[in-house]
């Protein structure tokens, strides 16, 4: 039997996994949509021809007999509230990254989780699922180049919407480095420090862009990345684990290597969805089995925890302009 899906946030991703749960992955459909923006939701379901009714609120989504599981994928400020009301109807829940805003707000889904009994939350952390990271990651463990000691990394975006403002660069897009590179190395945070270089003249208003942040790690591998999100030039992400005898880079996907016009060269991609397409549809088909077998296989919401601790010690490092201790208690036994 299929799972019947109920979508909250049919925006640029809520529209692009809709079409992937329609289209490419098999064991689930949506059934119900809602958005606050509801005309816009509307007409997506028509367009698509979505055999799919438009609910009113989220609430009565949530709530909705006929929805088995929940997709959240409306702005991150939205996601706690959303996700505890998954929680408190008993539903599972994939949650979009950011799983909340603060650490306050991911903490206060975790505890809700617990108080539940069951874990019911996922977070769309998508680099994990990448067959590029996952080989990065296979070089790492299996020692090929020694131990870790320094990551070297960039986001780069070309550009983002005047809706994409203050810390945004941190909560919104280096989040999934702060994921990532905690898988890679299996390792946890200690301090955070970020570094504000001259700022382009292509950014929007209010926004200081680039940014660099500086990690390090318990084991005391040092981690840069340059977050840049009005680059210009194409979507760029980049990842090089230097180790004691060697260093391992993330392979760019692959692009016919051109020679032409006096040129050689290969095309770097211009978007999100296309760069990690492959990473989006494994993730919500492994999220749709697991679910359907009534487990959780992904990102935690204490991996989205642990991600809002480290993004709320950027942020106060940025605005200190200090080097500022990351501190997590022990994780619970409940997530393993
Ligand atoms: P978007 O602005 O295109 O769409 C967000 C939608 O959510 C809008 O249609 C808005 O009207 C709706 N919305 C906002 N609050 C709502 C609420 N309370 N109830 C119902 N609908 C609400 O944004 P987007 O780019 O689609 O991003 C959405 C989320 O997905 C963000 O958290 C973002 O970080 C995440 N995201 C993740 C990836 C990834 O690579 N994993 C990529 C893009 C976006
Ligand atoms: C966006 O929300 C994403 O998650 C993209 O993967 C990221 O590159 C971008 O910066 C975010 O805004």
């Amino acid at each position: 039997m299929s799972l019947r899906l109920g979508v909250i946030g049919t925006g640029a991703i809520g529209q692009d996994h809709i079409r992937r749960i329609t289209r490419k992955t098999h064991g689930a459909r949506v059934v119900a949509l809602n958005d606050i923006a509801r005309a816009q939701a509307q007409a997506f379901a028509e367009r698509e021809r979505l055999d799919a009714r438009v609910v009113e609120t989220a609430g009565e989504l949530i709530a909705a007999p006929d929805v088995d599981a929940v997709l959240v994928t409306s702005w991150g400020p939205s996601h706690e509230e959303l996700v505890l009301a998954s929680i408190a109807a008993g539903k599972p829940v994939f949650c979009e990254k950011p799983l909340a805003t603060t650490a306050a707000g991911a903490r206060r889904i975790v505890d809700a989780e617990m108080q539940g009994g069951r874990r019911l939350v996922q977070v769309g952390f998508m680099r994990r699922y990448d067959a590029g990271y996952r080989a990065l990651k296979q070089t790492v463990d299996d020692g090929t180049i020694g131990a870790a000691l320094m990551v070297h990394c960039a986001h780069r975006n070309p550009a983002v919407p005047e809706a994409y403002v203050g810390d945004m660069a941190i909560t919104d897009t280096f989040i999934h480095e702060i994921d990532t590179l905690r898988w890679l190395l299996d390792d946890d945070y200690v301090s955070a420090q970020v570094i504000e270089p001259r700022r382009t003249r292509n950014a929007h208003a209010g926004l200081h862009d680039p940014i660099v942040v500086l990690l390090e790690t318990r084991k005391g591998i040092r981690i840069d990345c340059e977050v840049f999100v009005a680059c210009r030039f194409g979507y760029d992400i980049r990842c090089q684990i230097v180790g004691e005898t060697g260093a391992a880079d993330l392979p760019d996907p692959p692009s016919v290597a051109l020679r032409s016009a006096g040129r050689a060269s290969t095309a770097i991609q211009m978007d999100w969805k296309q760069r990690f397409v492959d990473a989006y549809d494994l993730e919500l088909q492994e999220w749709i089995t697991s679910t359907a077998a009534g487990a959780v296989s992904g990102p935690t919401a204490w991996d989205g925890y642990f991600a809002a601790v480290t993004a709320d010690a950027c942020i106060a490092a940025r605005q200190t302009r200090r080097i500022v201790p990351i501190e997590i208690g022990a994780r619970p036994r409940f997530y393993g």
